[in-house]
């Protein structure tokens, strides 16, 4: 609906409105029937019968997500499926195309990577570099929607004993500190293996691999990303809850009820998933990989010191959700 019709529309309901509230007083028979023109004319109108097409489509398209969910819900009331060895061919059919959530267990564990990386062999090698996290988090309840206020640049050893020995979520080295884009970590690309047939070699670069490293106890809360993405888990557990985009509107119903301030895992591991149909969990050790379709929600809690990628250099990405109105978190 444009600006003038929705100019229209309140002022006919004002009209409406205004009419109603003196109804009762003198001159009440004359105000009824202005009452009865306005209405009239509001029902004849372009902007009345558009904004009726959109209730309807509305309509339609939730009792097409009501459905979907439900079918989702039957699909997958044994929850996030494992597998131990897959073929690309499969993967594409099963999983990718109909954007079906699987962990790819140990599939990544012959990267070097894997096997290499550790706080105490990033502490050996980047020591002195200077590097930007994510910091002081646990003082503002919104800090991923304020990412900017939270960047700070600190010496990478000292950042890396907080993450040998705290439990906090305090402070987090996250993708969007962009660690891989800083020539002095270009090298750790070539620790990251490949996966004929799913990921796309030529497209293995700092743009469409991120790094995440934080202490035990740091976490990612609630969102959905923009295209199709894997998890890549390369030292230490992780545990991740996903929900469906069908079940997006009783996510934002539970939202309400327990508040929008910036959402960890907590209130999502604890509330939310039990008011809430259906929810998968996964917990990934070294080697496994998430494969998290566009959309999908998910929110995530380091159990251990952690240092995992995030990758969207798959073959056949291509699509994007990049609607203005729906980005990143309630
Ligand atoms: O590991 C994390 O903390 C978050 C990862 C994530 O949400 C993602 O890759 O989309």
């Amino acid at each position: 609906m444009n600006t003038a019709d929705l100019n229209h529309l309140v002022e006919s309901l004002v009209e409406i409105a205004l009419t109603d509230d003196s109804k009762l007083r003198p001159g009440a028979d004359d105000l009824i029937l202005r009452k009865r023109k306005a209405l009239a004319r509001l029902q004849d109108s372009d902007s009345f019968r558009r904004l009726l097409e959109q209730a309807e489509f509305a309509e339609r398209l939730r009792s097409l997500m009501d459905a979907l969910r439900e079918k989702w819900r039957d699909f997958s009331s044994q929850g996030i499926q494992r597998i131990a060895s897959l073929d690309p061919e499969s993967f594409m059919r099963h999983y990718l195309l109909p954007s079906v959530p699987v962990v790819l267990e140990a599939a990544a564990s012959e990267w070097p990577a894997i096997n290499k990386w550790c706080p105490q062999w990033f502490q050996e090698t980047f020591g002195n570099q200077d590097v930007e996290i994510s910091d002081h988090r646990r003082s503002d309840m919104n800090y991923e929607a304020r990412f900017g206020a939270h960047r700070r640049t600190v010496p990478f050893g000292e950042f890396l004993e907080r993450v040998k020995s705290d439990r906090t979520n305090d402070c987090y080295l996250v993708a969007q500190n962009k660690l891989l884009e800083k020539p002095a970590f270009e090298r750790l690309l070539d620790d990251i293996g490949d996966l004929p047939g799913i990921l796309d070699r030529s497209r293995k670069d700092a743009e469409s691999v991120q790094l995440w490293l934080g202490p035990a106890g740091s976490s990612t809360p609630i969102h959905h990303d923009l295209t199709d993405g894997l998890i890549v888990q390369v030292d230490g557990r992780k545990r991740v809850i996903l929900l469906s985009p069908y079940e997006t509107e009783e996510l934002q119903r539970a939202y309400r009820n327990i508040g929008r301030a910036g959402p960890g895992i907590e209130p999502i591991g604890s509330t939310t998933t039990r008011t809430i149909g259906w929810s998968g969990e996964v917990v990934l050790g070294p080697g496994d990989i998430l494969f998290v379709p566009l959309g999908w929600w998910h929110c995530v809690e380091n159990l251990t010191p952690c240092i995992s990628l995030s990758m969207q250099n798959l073959v056949s990405a291509g699509y994007r959700w990049d609607h203005p109105d729906f980005r990143g978190y309630f």
